[in-house]
């Protein structure tokens, strides 16, 4: 089978769910072309059976703002035409959706289809989505994809109040490969930034506002008058200058660790004690996956498809968005206790490995592509 996957190839959960299912596509023989305005950044080196097309972008005086569906839309076309593809996937609803149907439209004239499938991650349906200027557009995609996947039950429930539709919605979750994000019996990262054995608090997301992480230094705060900690704070976006200054003004320059991007992130993640997300909105939280993996639990706040992954008292603690108080007391209350954080950390390593494997996920897509085209 030939699949052509489309996302955002910058940093973000969408993209690296679609990279990550592209190459383990690939792994097992299928054909994946990826399409989009750069290569994905997971994308590293060459991968057998991966192949990545540019969406070349023309700029014309007239033209005073970005035609970018458009020239998606074209470059759908040649690739499934030249290249022969079966099925198009695209990641993000927001334009990638709309460029596939008018991709199909152009192959019906010609008298071929294809069939496209949607993944909705979080945003494009909770608050893009929403926005007048797209809710039309998003509706009506959604209803026309030849098949639509969520990335958790809470999402696909938000599409069919938010869109009023009654369209069929595969529920497929976010996937971690368990091999890569595992528990390391080394951590010489850890030895780094915590000098005089303190405990270690780690965020990594892309500061946009969504993921409330100046939050994470407010309870940071809260834990430091009880235990010695540190902050990790990895990513970066438009909150990070917020979040600096915060933390100076908080004296808390020298316990917050700013990282910025980083890509070795199994090897950051087990330097940590506990994943901290006081989102504001999350589909699901493919970071908070990613630490559990390593056998970090996670305390979170109770939005969107959090409850689907962390399980309260078990892998983990949920609190109300911003009750900064009760996620510094689970902080507190598991660094203090180190026969529950021994079970708690053993439970997220589990509930990562029992139902979050790539290897378990990655066929509910094939299942679903064949589902798809058999229709
Ligand atoms: O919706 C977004 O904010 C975009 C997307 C991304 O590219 O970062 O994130 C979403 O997709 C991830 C992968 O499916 C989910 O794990 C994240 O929870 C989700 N983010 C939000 O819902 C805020």
């Amino acid at each position: 089978m030939k699949i052509g996957i489309t996302c955002y190839p910058t940093y973000g959960g969408s993209g690296v769910v679609a990279t990550e299912l592209g190459l383990a596509l690939a792994s097992r023989g299928y054909q994946v072309h990826f399409i989009s305005y750069a290569i994905p950044h997971r994308l590293t080196h060459f991968v057998e059976n991966v192949y990545f097309h540019e969406v070349e972008m023309a700029s014309y005086p007239l033209f005073e703002h970005s035609l970018y569906a458009l020239s998606l839309t074209s470059k759908m076309v040649e690739v499934i035409e030249y290249e022969k593809l079966d099925l198009i996937h695209v990641h993000y609803a927001i334009p990638h959706a709309v460029s596939a149907w008018l991709a199909k439209q152009i192959r019906k004239k010609a008298g071929k289809d294809i069939k496209f499938i949607t993944t909705l991650h979080g945003t494009d349906i909770t608050l893009m989505g929403l926005e007048p200027s797209f809710m039309p557009l998003v509706k009506f995609s959604i209803e026309e994809s030849d098949g639509v996947t969520a990335v958790s039950r809470f999402l696909k429930e938000k599409t069919l109040t938010n869109f009023n539709t009654n369209k069929e919605i595969e529920v497929i979750y976010n996937f971690i490969d368990i091999e890569k994000y595992r528990p390391f019996q080394e951590k010489p990262f850890r030895e780094k930034i915590a000098i005089h054995g303190e405990k270690v608090l780690i965020h990594t997301s892309n500061f946009r506002v969504v993921k409330r992480v100046p939050d994470t230094i407010r309870i940071l705060q809260k834990v430091k008058k009880e235990i010695p900690a540190k902050l990790v704070l990895v990513g970066d976006g438009p909150d990070r200058s917020e979040c600096e200054r915060l933390a100076r003004e908080l004296d808390l320059q020298k316990d917050v660790i700013f990282l910025g991007k980083q890509d070795a992130l199994p090897e950051i993640l087990n330097a940590a004690d506990i994943f901290l997300m006081p989102s504001q909105s999350e589909s699901f939280g493919l970071s908070a996956l990613e630490a559990m993996a390593c056998g970090i639990p996670v305390v979170s706040t109770s939005v969107g498809g959090l409850p689907e992954l962390i399980i309260h008292n078990e892998t983990g603690y949920i609190a109300e968005i911003g009750d900064i108080d009760r996620m510094a007391k689970y902080v507190i209350e598991l660094l203090t206790n180190e026969k529950k954080y021994a079970i708690f950390s053993k439970n997220s390593r589990e509930r990562a490995v029992k139902y979050f494997d790539k290897n378990l996920i990655v066929p509910k897509y094939i299942e679903y592509y064949q589902k798809i085209l058999n229709n």
